[in-house]
């Protein structure tokens, strides 16, 4: 018997905000390195995570949630979903099986069959289900739009049905060297993931407008202390109310928002830091090229 191959290549994780497309991300890797939220589009931009086997190493795309662009952002937002399905080997749609199915999930299904890619249905949240009944209808109407090379119940919280996930995708791939070092977990730069960290906490902590009119980047990364780094977040918001909302009373939200998102940080990069945290008014940033590139929100 000869040996199996092996095998490299990429996948997009794509599907409807809230779906758990992050949350499977970070699963997949076994370290947060991106946002996640019970707020939809929470995530703005693609993140690469890398999952290295004896068998293959699969980099995974996740990427901004399906949805209808208003702002330029969201239009960015979008052209990187598009883009990132036109660019892998497999493309895994996720849907969150406890919500029915709507126009968002139809325009989603279009998005994965324009593609021609193989793909994979995944269906999440099963952990949620009263009743793995209501899944049976589910898969019936996607195996009638679709010819899916898989279709997956899983939970991405609970890690349930993930390896799964892993030998249907392998079956995929093309044959190939590595494309990254065995030991690294993405190629995002660090400074982007302590930005996500940070507006992961602003999005649990807020409600109603400031999670979508709020975008961080790291301005500072100071060195000088060897041991206790120096990283300062700008915190972007539209109006200088939003920024009172941001601070809180005698600036108490803003110090719960950095105590988080510190200990996230920390645990990722194994030392500790300080954590310079400051909000800024820029108007209609979500509308602004130059905002949005200096955020790394690409075209
Ligand atoms: N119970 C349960 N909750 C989940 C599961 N996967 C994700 N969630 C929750 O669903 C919410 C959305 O998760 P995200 O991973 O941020 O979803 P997303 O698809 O990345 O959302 P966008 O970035 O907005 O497109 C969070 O509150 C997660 O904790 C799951 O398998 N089971
Ligand atoms: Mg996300």
């Amino acid at each position: 018997m000869t040996e199996k191959a092996y095998r490299s290549g990429f996948v997009g994780l794509v599907g409807r905000p809230n779906a758990g497309k992050s949350t499977l991300l970070n699963y997949l890797v076994g370290e947060k390195i991106a946002a996640v939220s019970n707020k939809p589009q929470t995530t703005r931009y693609k993140i690469r995570g890398i999952v290295s086997r004896p068998e293959s190493q699969i980099v995974f795309i996740d990427t901004p949630g399906v949805h209808k662009p208003g702002y330029l952002l969201n239009r960015r937002m979008m052209a990187a979903v598009e883009d990132a399905v036109l660019s892998v080997d497999v493309v895994v749609l996720i849907r969150d099986a406890n919500v029915s199915t709507g126009n968002g999930d139809r325009f989603v299904l279009d998005l994965v069959k324009r593609s021609g890619k193989p793909a994979i249905l995944l269906l999440n949240k099963i952990d949620k289900l009263r009743t793995k009944e209501t899944l049976l209808p589910l898969i019936d109407f996607y195996r009638n739009e679709h010819d899916f090379a898989a279709i997956i119940p899983a939970s991405a919280l609970k890690g349930e049905a993930v390896e799964t996930l892993l030998g249907a995708i392998d079956e995929h791939l093309p044959e190939g060297e590595p494309l990254f070092d065995e030991d690294d977990l993405t190629d995002q730069p660090m400074r982007m993931i302590v930005a996500e960290m940070v507006r992961e906490k602003i999005l649990a902590s807020t409600g109603e407008e400031i999670p979508y009119v709020t975008a961080v980047v790291t301005e500072k990364w100071d060195e000088t202390d060897p041991e206790k780094p120096v990283i300062h977040c700008a915190i972007f918001v539209e109006r200088p109310s939003q920024k009172g909302i941001i601070i809180g009373k005698g600036g108490a939200k803003l110090k719960a928002i950095g105590t988080a998102a510190r200990a996230d940080i920390e645990k990722l990069l194994g030392r500790h830091i300080h954590l310079q945290l400051f909000v800024k008014v820029v108007e209609d940033w979500r509308n602004k090229e130059r905002e949005l590139n200096e955020m790394g929100v690409s075209e």
